[in-house]
């Protein structure tokens, strides 16, 4: 239905200034395989990221694998099972094998302690994701990680642009995916980014995404094709110039749902207000057993009144039938995950999301509110 809201849409640039840049590629004729706007959106994206080195890829799934690979993870591979399931299925198909551990109750983020106690001789890594853009706790983890001499990955698909106590979170672990997919809070259509911190690994993951092309006659290893083209890079360039604003207006938006639905009993708003730089890539409430619907109730109730919420994540990944195996899989070790995939509902959050539709989804939520009174 044409006024039907949905979790996200994508921020999109006046298309005038992005046929500017179609006219440039048209006339180099360059349309991948590393071209100027590649160059150009890599070096944009490390200034205003604040980190040292950045490979742009074709989405992020292909940049987990590929991380995994530029590290030489073999074995098991320390992971949250509430996420989206690209995060795992990275691991398989690196053939390593997850190890799913709890996630913190409040953050949703993988328990520190529970990544310490899940560590053996077959633990070759540990990828966390930092869930909704909000930083897993990264001194912890890098500890735990240089305590034992094990590489840590940060899945950051959802944490463009986001900052924890000492700057950018992307600075934290071995290396941080990046997606830039539609629905990110920067895109670039389809896209993503491993953040390194030498130029000797950024060379190496360069050579990865480039089927280990090594010069023009030399193949060095079992690359993939992971390549950004120029359209894209293109597009993520002049998204870059808007994405300020882009994030000024989510974060205006989040302000108005924690205000107006602060005084709603039982649905409780995730996130620390009190977070250093924040993209609000997300917005996650809490459906507790005191609100009078249960969540997925909830989700069924806007659905079928227009508002399209999402239940992200649910199911866990170690439900879906490729994990369930995996003895870490078994859902009584987490119940944390356990109860986020059963209570967590993302209510639609974007730049052109308008007060008026904003009323809408405030007044179902609080007429869902009222069915119980
Ligand atoms: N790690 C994590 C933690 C991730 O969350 C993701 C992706 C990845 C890794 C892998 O990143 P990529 O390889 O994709 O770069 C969406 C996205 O497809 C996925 O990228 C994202 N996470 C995940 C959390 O959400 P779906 O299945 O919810 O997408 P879909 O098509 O239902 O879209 C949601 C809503 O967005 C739609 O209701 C309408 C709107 N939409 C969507 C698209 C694609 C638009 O308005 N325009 C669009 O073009 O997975």
């Amino acid at each position: 239905m044409a006024d039907d809201i949905f979790v996200t849409r994508p921020y999109l640039p006046p298309l005038d200034e992005f046929r500017e840049l179609l006219g440039e590629i048209w006339d180099s004729g360059t349309l991948t395989n590393c071209g100027p706007f590649h160059q150009k959106l890599e070096a944009a994206l490390c200034e205003y990221l604040c980190v040292p080195h950045i490979s742009l890829f074709n989405n992020a799934t292909i940049a987990l694998v590929v991380a995994l690979r530029a590290l030489g993870i073999k074995g098991e591979v320390i992971t949250t099972p509430y996420s989206f399931v690209a995060t795992s299925h990275a691991i398989l198909w690196s053939e390593c094998t997850p190890v799913f551990v709890d996630v913190e109750a409040q953050s949703l983020n993988l328990a520190p302690a529970q990544i310490a106690a899940a560590i053996t001789p077959k633990t070759a890594a540990i990828l966390p994701v930092h869930c909704y853009g909000h930083p897993a706790d990264v001194d912890a983890i890098d500890a735990i990680g240089g305590r034992h001499g094990i590489p840590v990955i940060y899945d950051a698909a959802h944490a463009f642009g986001v900052d924890c106590h000492c700057g950018s979170v992307l600075t934290h672990g071995d290396l941080s995916v990046l997606s830039f997919h539609a629905t990110k809070v920067f895109n670039t259509f389809e896209g993503g980014a491993i953040v390194s911190k030498t130029p000797e690994m950024k060379h190496y993951i360069d050579q990865l995404k480039n089927f280990g092309h090594d010069g023009e006659v030399s193949v060095i290893e079992t690359g993939i094709n992971g390549k950004m083209s120029e359209i894209n890079a293109a597009f993520g360039l002049l998204q870059l110039c808007h994405v300020d604003d882009a994030i000024s207006k989510r974060a205006a938006i989040d302000a108005r749902y924690r205000r107006e639905l602060a005084d709603i009993r039982g649905l409780q708003c995730l996130g620390d207000t009190g977070q250093m730089r924040q993209n609000h890539a997300y917005f996650p409430i809490r459906v507790k057993a005191t609100f009078p619907l249960s969540r997925d109730a909830l989700y069924n109730f806007m659905k079928e009144r227009g508002v399209h919420p999402r239940r992200y994540f649910y199911p866990l990944i170690s439900d879906f039938p490729m994990y369930r195996h995996f003895p870490s899989a078994d859902p009584t070790r987490f119940p944390n995950a356990v109860s986020g995939a059963a209570e967590i509902l993302c209510l639609p959050i974007y730049p052109d999301l308008d007060d008026a539709s904003l009323t809408r989804i405030i007044g179902l939520l609080r007429d869902a509110a009222a069915t119980g009174a």
